[in-house]
């Protein structure tokens, strides 16, 4: 332990390690584990490589949380736009509380929580917050329904979210533009004294599957499969669609998650007024976005960078262009994803 708290002391808070519980080490003890992007160390489990941390919030995930079925879970990869959605899928389930444009409700005391918080204060992941330490949290008192996510592959959720008539909400995008994201995400998480693995590197691994939930065609093809097979449990969306078709997006969105819009809302712009509140330039202007930290530690303004489709292709070389292009193919577009 002391060797953990002195090594701890030195890289910043989210990078942290945590105490594992008894357990949890032993388990851990017997996979296969490899570095991602140093300090950090990845495990395999149930075929996908994940953080220390995360893995053990996947355990305890899997051993105490309870699923109620009117939870809604957000699943995503990491970068595939996790933030946007989190905060599309807050306005939607709190919009008669709070208004998503507050001109048109001037009596409304406080501002709006998307003003005020970054979306990943509002909605917790499950494996990546709330179920990383020895202590159990106590999610009860949570109102329904309750907004969780979590970056889990299928195959690993607690069983109670796979019996339960929750929803999940799946988001995956691009993968070069995911890769490009988490290049970026990473080099700002880590202490400025190191360096990040070459992309190079990090290319060649994220192409192996040994990225962060990877293989990330393994991850997107099991929620895939579920939304097919059962499309009342598993809605399957794209960061590109969303793009490209916000408001078709939004109205399936919130009638999947059981709360569609009236005649009433869509005639009242209400749909609009969502998508701007929760729009990458809205969002990331905001002064919590531009200076405040989760409460986590990080800084929110690294979940803002561009927003856009396709900058992986100013990124990525023309050989690497290719072969991510190859295998996003051969491994999702033969199966009928598309991005
Ligand atoms: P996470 O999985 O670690 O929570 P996530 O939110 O999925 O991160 O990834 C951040 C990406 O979403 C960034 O993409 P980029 O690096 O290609 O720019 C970020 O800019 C983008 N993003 C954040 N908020 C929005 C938003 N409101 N609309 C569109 N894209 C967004």
């Amino acid at each position: 332990m002391a060797a953990e708290n002195s090594q701890n002391s030195n890289v910043p808070k989210y990078l942290r390690k945590v105490e594992l519980t008894q357990e949890n080490k032993q388990l851990i003890a017997t996979l296969p584990c490899d570095t991602f992007w140093q300090p950090l160390t990845i495990h395999q489990y149930n075929g996908f490589w994940h953080t220390t941390k995360q893995l053990q919030g996947i355990l305890n995930s899997q051993k105490h949380f309870i699923a109620r079925d009117s939870d809604i879970i957000i699943v995503t990869l990491p970068k595939s736009g996790t933030t946007w959605l989190k905060a599309l899928a807050y306005a939607i389930l709190n919009r008669k509380i709070h208004y998503p444009n507050p001109n048109l409700h001037k009596n409304q005391c406080h501002p709006h929580p998307l003003v005020t918080a970054n979306p990943h204060d509002l909605v917790p992941f499950l494996d990546i917050n709330l179920y990383i330490h020895k202590n159990i949290p106590d999610l009860c008192s949570f109102p329904s329904p309750r907004l969780f996510a979590s970056h889990m592959p299928y195959i690993s959720l607690p069983e109670s979210v796979k019996q339960s008539t929750c929803k999940i909400v799946y988001l995956c995008r691009n993968p070069k533009d995911m890769f490009t994201s988490l290049w970026h995400f990473i080099r700002k998480l880590l202490p400025q004294a190191q360096e990040p693995r070459s992309v190079e590197e990090s290319f060649e691994r994220f192409c192996e599957g040994r990225s962060a939930c990877g293989p990330f065609w393994d991850h997107i093809l099991g929620y895939h499969k579920q939304s097919l097979e059962r499309p009342n449990k598993v809605m399957f969306l794209t960061y590109e669609e969303l793009k490209s078709e916000p408001v078709r997006v939004l109205k399936d969105l919130a009638e999947f998650i059981g709360h569609g819009f009236t005649e009433e809302e869509e005639s009242g712009n209400v749909i609009n007024d969502i998508m701007k509140l929760c729009s990458f330039e809205n969002l990331s202007n905001l002064e919590v976005n531009k200076t405040g930290k989760l409460l986590t530690g990080e800084e929110n303004n690294i979940y803002f960078r561009r927003g856009d489709i396709g900058d992986g292709e100013n990124f990525l070389t023309f050989d690497m262009i290719e072969k991510l292009n190859a295998i996003t193919q051969e491994k999702l577009g033969l199966h009928g994803v598309n991005f």
